[in-house]
């Protein structure tokens, strides 16, 4: 039977485009995804959007449609562009869908029956922009620093989850599983977090319409955050959670307390597996600002990659910012980059051995290289860079090796001319290509593929033929 691979993305919330920090996310998934498949693993990769939030509301007032008009038009937009950017997702889950909306009540049910929820009043304040409920303590001068604003006071009748009943479970699970959230700096805060104590937490809203109802309670809907979790389990159902939980969540680092704190509790109530491991990477600034709405600054990657190609916007965000850790992000370095890295460097490389192999193919080949032996231990490293998230240092390996073929290649220039050993060289070249190509190809999916249409390996005739066609990435 084929190993099981599931990794979720958040889901996000439909008030606005998706800007180049949602494709962040979205993009390394998708490389995980695509990595997993590669190795024959029948992989699960869902994403989708959060759309039961105030947020959905304020924008569609803004936008002069009614809410799921407006929903609809978003969500398109959303799934529109993770299919420019190559995302392989095998799902897309809309809060709104019918099967999501009947697993947040079935979830709901479980976790009464096991006398979690219960009534009471909450008073307190309330960020819209987090749709969050806030203490004093995370303001500044009574304002929210991330999102500026005042959140509003509220008093109104709520259920309430019993998560402080959770805490010592959570700790458990915490020191059973070292690697439960990454990287260690941030799951150290979450221990922290847990061990100061936690409070029940409210999860409905009694003066809102648009949201799931609570179960036998109309006058309420389920606060947004409870019923975005259960989107994870709604996407497979409730059968296929129990069978096989997620393997990955990936998230910013923003709403990990959400998915490391919360989300297990709700899972430990409701009696259900837990997922994996959760994966969280750091926020990134735009030329040293934070991406705001309101500055305008928040990038479009759709046109970042009209103008670099899908592959290099890929390659930059991944390569640029160690995954975990906070970043910026700027144009003029994704330049840099793709002359440097992608023009110079892979293309460039592929372009030479196209153009002199071209001349001498079909080569014969027959797999006893000495060659297969060294490329094979770079193999292992990558595996363990890139099953642990260290994306940049996994195509800092494919780089590696770019460079040194590049090297025996200019080396070895005086045999290209002629002489029998001619393609007993190229051939070597070809055999590194293969292998680095196959090392990049879920991060550049479509490069690879052009890799590939001109330096293939015919594994019946055990030939390469080697035929130049375009340069992979023209210089900018
Ligand atoms: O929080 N740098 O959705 P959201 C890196 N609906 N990543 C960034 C980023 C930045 N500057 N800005 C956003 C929500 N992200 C909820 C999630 S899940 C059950 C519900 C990415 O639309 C990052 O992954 O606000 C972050 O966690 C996510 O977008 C937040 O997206």
């Amino acid at each position: 039977m084929k190993n099981k691979f599931y990794i979720t993305t958040p889901i996000y919330y439909v008030n606005d485009r998706p800007h180049i920090g949602h494709a962040y996310t979205t993009i390394a998934a998708d490389v995980s995804a695509r990595y997993h498949r590669t190795k024959g693993e029948d992989v699960i990769f869902l994403t989708g959007t959060d759309e039961n939030s105030q947020k959905t509301v304020e924008g569609a007032k803004k936008s002069g449609e009614d809410v799921k008009t407006y929903a609809d038009r978003l969500a398109a937009i959303w799934k529109s562009t993770w299919e420019a950017l190559n995302i392989g997702n095998t799902d897309f889950i809309r809060t709104t869908e019918e099967r999501h909306v009947k697993t947040v009540q079935e979830i709901w049910k479980r976790i009464w029956d096991n006398g979690d929820i219960y009534k009471g009043k909450y008073e307190g304040l309330y960020c819209k922009g987090h749709e969050a409920f806030m203490k004093e303590v995370d303001l500044v001068d009574g304002v929210c620093s991330d999102h500026k604003t005042k959140p509003e006071w509220i008093a109104e009748d709520n259920y309430f989850f019993k998560l402080k009943k959770y805490e010592k479970d959570l700790l458990k699970l915490y020191g059973d599983n070292p690697n439960f959230v990454t990287p260690e700096g941030r799951f150290h805060e979450v221990k922290s977090f847990v061990e100061r104590g936690l409070e029940d937490i409210s999860i409905s809203r009694e003066k809102q319409e648009w949201g799931i109802p609570v179960p036998n309670d109309n006058k309420h809907v389920i606060y947004v955050w409870f019923d975005a979790l259960i989107n994870y389990i709604s996407a497979i159902g409730i059968d296929g959670w129990q069978k096989h939980p997620a393997d990955v969540h990936a998230i910013g680092k923003d709403i990990i307390r959400f998915h490391a704190v919360i989300w297990p509790a709700m899972l430990m109530s409701a009696k259900l597996p837990l997922p994996k491991r959760i994966v969280t990477n750091g926020f990134f600034t735009i030329d040293g600002v934070k991406i705001s709405k309101s500055l305008g600054n928040a990038i479009d990657p759709l046109d970042l990659a009209k103008k670099y190609g899908v592959d290099a916007l890929r390659y930059f965000l991944l390569r640029e910012i160690p995954y975990g850790e906070d970043g910026d992000f700027s144009e003029v370095k994704l330049k840099e980059r793709y002359n440097a890295d992608l023009a110079n460097g892979l293309g460039n490389l592929v372009a030479r051995v196209a153009t002199l192999g071209e001349k001498v193919s079909p080569i014969k080949y027959n797999y006893t290289h000495p060659l297969h032996k060294l490329l094979k231990e770079a193999h292992e490293e990558y595996d363990y860079k890139i099953s642990t998230f260290r994306f940049d240092e996994a195509l800092e390996i494919g780089w590696k090796r770019i460079a040194q073929s590049d090297a025996a290649l200019s080396v070895d220039q005086p045999w290209y001319k002629e002489g029998s050993e001619r393609a007993e060289k190229i051939l070597s070249r070809c055999i590194e290509l293969v292998i680095i190509t196959d090392l990049l190809e879920p991060f550049l999916p479509e490069t690879a593929q052009k890799i590939k249409d001109q330096i293939s390996y015919d594994r019946t005739n055990k030939v390469f033929h080697i035929k130049k066609t375009e340069n992979l990435f023209p210089r900018k």
